[in-house]
């Protein structure tokens, strides 16, 4: 799953096509790399950032998701936790959900639900919001707790009318974790399996890495970040987020052959 992320600083008229174009193109790149997914994000959800509203994710969103159904040959997914912009992206051609809110927010278990029933639904286990959840994040059991919440999840889902057949679940490296958290989540990774979906993972770039690496800068993390691709495969992720498509799929073909 390539990141493929909408979320310009200011967006005036001018910008907006060299936006789309630039959009297009990088999605491209990571299609022709070996995505089989790429994931459109119109709000950052890193620490400290501000949301934004539903129509500002939509304007960005939505032109980008109909352009890329159009053109490429790629699955399309949105990671949204906004029940309108769910159903939105679903009408304009995305076949995914990727929620880091597991549809908790107002509206987005029932939106999810009224989706055809194709559509896949990723849930992710966060710990608070935000803006806040790097504060001071505490666990009993960070691989116990974040198991318990998704399994949970998944039987609301299923309560609300989502087949499993639908979901994968995402254990949300960085969200409200420590760096000690995100160890031992990576660590026991294969527990998730238990739960029977498929796993996504998303580490690509995180701080984490950083932290290891001696508080380096996201660009200087991408080696870090394959090692940490293959760890997750090799502990049964079947879906890996990442920026650097090429270097991962390449890794990730060595570690799969000799599975
Ligand atoms: C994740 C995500 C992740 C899923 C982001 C970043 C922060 N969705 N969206 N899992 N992270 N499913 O990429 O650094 O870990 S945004």
């Amino acid at each position: 799953m390539g990141i493929l992320n909408v979320t310009p600083d200011s967006f005036s008229d001018g910008g907006q096509f060299n936006e789309l174009d630039a959009a297009m193109r990088q999605a491209e790149r990571m299609v022709a790399e070996g995505a089989d997914i790429v994931d459109v994000g119109g709000e950052s959800t890193r620490p400290g950032a501000k949301a934004v509203s539903a129509q500002e994710e939509l304007d960005r969103v939505i032109p980008l998701v109909e352009k890329l159904s159009g053109e490429l040959n790629v699955a399309i997914s949105v990671d949204t936790n906004k029940a309108q912009v769910m159903t939105e992206s679903v009408n304009a051609g995305a076949c995914m959900i990727n929620d880091v809110m597991a549809l908790q927010n107002e509206g987005a278990l029932q939106a999810a639900a009224s989706l055809d029933s194709s559509v896949a639904i990723c849930l992710m286990h966060m710990q608070g919001k935000p803006r806040t959840m790097q504060q001071n994040p505490e666990y009993e059991d960070v691989v116990k707790d974040v198991y318990d919440f998704l399994e949970q999840r998944v039987a609301d889902c299923v309560e609300a009318g989502i087949t499993r057949q639908q979901l994968c679940i995402d254990p949300g490296f960085g969200f409200g974790k420590t760096l000690q958290h995100n160890l031992s989540l990576l660590k026991n990774l294969e527990e998730f399996t238990k739960i029977g979906l498929p796993l996504l993972v998303g580490i690509s770039r995180k701080s984490m890495l950083g932290t290891l690496l001696g508080d380096v800068p996201p660009e200087q993390r991408i080696d870090a970040s394959i090692a940490a691709a293959v760890l997750a495969y090799e502990r049964g992720a079947q879906i890996i987020r990442v920026h650097d498509v090429k270097q991962t799929v390449d890794a990730l073909k060595i570690a799969a052959a000799i599975q």
